[in-house]
């Protein structure tokens, strides 16, 4: 596929419900493919968009782009539309959160399979199997992904997590120790912007959750 000058991270309001954590880790695979991020919250039928908002607005404050979306009401799907314009973008979501109808919505006439939503479990089947690529009436294209939720972050060491968080990358050098790694050392730039609101608590979560993981990683490739 051809370079992609976008990812438009997908989530739904609820059904299914948002997993910030998946968010955050989709944005930092952004940040390290220097890719624009946007996020599109879909489904906000189901909560209204104010509380949609509340739940996303941190991620205005520190300079993503975000559109609330209907799919169902059609809400926010000219705002979707002209931020695909002119470009190539890869839509990327859990199954179920709405690509499939967004991008029915944004270009009437693509025909994409929604899936159905089981009676029983309230869980979708996978109709959305390989990624293509559709051109867009108004120039540009688009990619609906069969999901990237395998994306994992190999090539990156723990401490190179600080540069691909946003709000977290201009505060490191003011941290104390060089190597701190903003967790237990003292005079922590990081943490001190968390204990005084200038980073979002959930935010600061994440990353300590995937740099953890890191470095579980670098310890199992020595193993
Ligand atoms: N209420 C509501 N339901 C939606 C919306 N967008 C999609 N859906 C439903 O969510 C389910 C999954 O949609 P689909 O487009 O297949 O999701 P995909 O797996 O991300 O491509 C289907 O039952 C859709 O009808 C929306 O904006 N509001
Ligand atoms: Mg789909
Ligand atoms: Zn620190």
């Amino acid at each position: 596929m051809a370079n992609p000058d976008q990812l438009v991270l997908v989530f739904a309001t609820r059904n299914p419900a948002t997993n910030l954590r998946k968010l955050d880790r989709f944005l930092v695979v952004a940040e390290v493919n220097e890719l624009t991020a946007v996020i599109c919250v879909n489904k906000i039928d189901l909560t209204g968009r104010e509380a949609a908002q509340r739940q996303f607005h941190i991620y205005e404050e520190i300079g993503y782009q975000v559109i609330y979306t209907s799919a169902v009401t059609g809400e926010g799907v000219a705002e979707l539309r002209a931020c695909l314009k002119d470009k190539i973008s890869v839509l990327a979501g859990s199954s179920g959160v709405g690509k499939s109808s967004l991008l029915n919505a944004v270009e009437p006439g693509l025909g994409l399979k929604v899936r159905e939503v089981s009676q029983a479990t309230g869980k979708g089947m996978h109709t959305t199997r390989n990624a293509e690529l559709f051109p867009l009436a108004e120039g540009g294209y688009v990619a609906d992904t069969p999901g990237i939720r395998a994306l994992a972050l190999y090539d990156l060491e723990p401490w190179e997590l600080d540069a691909y968080f946003r709000e977290i990358a201009p505060l490191v050098e003011n941290c104390q120790f060089s190597d701190c790694s903003h967790r237990h050392e003292p005079n922590c730039a990081v943490r001190a912007a968390v204990e005084d609101g200038r980073i979002a608590p959930e935010r600061y979560e994440s990353y300590l959750r995937l740099r953890e993981e890191h470095e579980m990683l670098d310890k199992s490739a020595y193993e």
